[in-house]
Formats: structure tokens, sequence, C-alpha cells
């Protein structure tokens, strides 16, 4: 346990108070939880990555531009437990959030999203616990995205853990106007606020528009 590693550490003359303790115990399981969050992640990237280069060798394009992974900052931990009425505590992360470990998958077409989240849904030690297709059913501020929360059996030294990640699945350009638009969640005083929501609400049909001709001419071009 690295709660019991990091106690021993301390000289052993050194006054310390039962709460330092459970206070050095927090902290240590704190940071246990998110070793294991990002060994989740590299497992679920690694399946990613395997697939994309097995579609790459017998397709003729890439499905997958990019992967970005990231695991969630304490703040937004704690921000999120605080907003949903959760217990703040380093277990409750565990019960409670589905999305501390967060993969995000950027393609080029929109059907290359639903190949990669079926193909990875379909793996036999994969379970998915949800799914949000924001694709298909965008939201009111024109937010699209293909969302899953799969859990992954992550094998430690002594024991087998299912982890669960939060994996983001979206086209180029969808991935372009979310994270402009997620600029407005922190920005509370910006002049003008409902019209930049007006516009980037027209814009998202836009680019969806624009995402759906690029596959009709990739199509055309593959002779399909
Ligand atoms: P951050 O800072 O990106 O981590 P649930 O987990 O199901 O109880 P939640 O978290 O609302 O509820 O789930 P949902 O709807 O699947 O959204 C999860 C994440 O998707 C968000 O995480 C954002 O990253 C992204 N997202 C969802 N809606 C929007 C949107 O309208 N605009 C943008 N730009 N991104 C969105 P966090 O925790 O909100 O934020």
């Amino acid at each position: 346990m690295i709660e019991e590693d990091l106690l021993r550490t301390i000289p052993e003359r050194t006054e310390i108070t039962e709460d330092a303790k459970a206070f050095i115990g927090q902290l240590a399981q704190f940071q246990e939880l998110m070793m294991m969050y990002n060994c989740a992640i590299r497992e679920v990237r690694t399946k990613l990555e395997v697939l994309n280069d097995e579609l790459a060798v017998r397709s003729p394009h890439n499905p997958i531009e990019m992967i970005k992974s990231r695991v969630k900052k304490p703040v937004s931990i704690a921000g999120k437990l605080k907003r949903r009425g959760y217990e703040m505590s380093v277990d409750s992360i565990r019960r409670n959030l589905n999305d501390v470990a967060g993969i995000r998958v950027i393609c080029a077409f929109i059907d290359d999203i639903y190949k990669i989240a079926g193909m990875l849904s379909s793996q036999d030690d994969i379970t998915v616990i949800q799914v949000k297709d924001y694709i298909r059913h965008p939201k009111a501020n024109g937010y699209r995205s293909y969302h899953m929360i799969v859990e992954i059996p992550v094998f430690f030294s002594d024991e087998k853990v299912p982890m669960r990640v939060e994996v983001q699945i979206r086209t180029i350009a969808m991935d372009f106007w979310a994270s402009l638009e997620h600029q407005m969640k922190y920005k509370q005083d910006i002049e003008g606020a409902e019209e930049i929501v007006e516009r980037l609400a027209q814009i998202a049909g836009q680019i969806n528009r624009t995402d759906m001709e690029m596959q009709e001419i990739r199509d055309r071009i593959q002779g399909k």
C-alpha cells in the first residue's frame, strides 16, 4: 500500500497527529487511484491504436486522426462531486464519477466514429456502461460528439480491477467547435453572450452539413 510506504518515510521521532495520518492516507489513496486511471487510459488507448493501425492497412485511409487523453484535474473532480451532491472522498470519486479517465478520439469522417465505437464495444474485455449519441441527438447548443463510458479490467500486481473510462469520439470539425464553445463555460461576463451562443449553434449546423458533404465526396472519390 502506498499509504503505509508513505508513513514509513516519516522519521521515527517526528510527532504525527491522527489528523495528519488520516490526511496522508487520503493523499496516498488519491495518488493510487489516479495511477489506476492512467493505466486504464493506456489500456483503452492501445486498443484504439491497434484498431487504427489495422484499418489503415485494410482501407484507403486512417479512421483516427488523433487521440488525446487526460485524467481529470483535482479541482474539476472536487467541483463535480460538489455539484452532484456526492461525498467528498477518494472512495466517492471511484463510486460516483465515470469521467475521471477520459480519451478523445478525433476522426476525419462521421462514419469512422461509428466504426471505431462499434469495434471497441465488441471487444470481449470491454463492457459498455453508457452511450450518449450527441451526433444523432445533438444538444440544444449544437454540441455533437459520440460518448461512451466503458469499463476495462486492469491487471495490477495482486488484483484485477475494473476501471471506467469516458471515450468521446468526434470529427475534426466537431472538435474544433467544442473546444471554442467549451470556453464559454468558464467565462461569465462575455459581451454579447446571447449572440455568440446563437452563432455557435448556427455554425454547429454548418459544420454538420460540411461533415456529411465531405463524407459523400469521399465516397464518390473512392467509388462507393
Ligand atoms: P470537462 O472539463 O470537459 O471534463 P454524466 O457524467 O453522464 O453524469 P455529464 O458529465 O454531463 O454527465 O456527461 P456528458 O453529457 O456525457 O458530458 C461529458 C463531457 O462531454 C463534458 O465534460 C464535456 O467534455 C463534453 N460536453 C458535454 N456537453 C458539452 C457541450 O455542450 N459543449 C462542450 N464543449 N462540451 C460538452 P465536463 O465534465 O462537463 O467538462
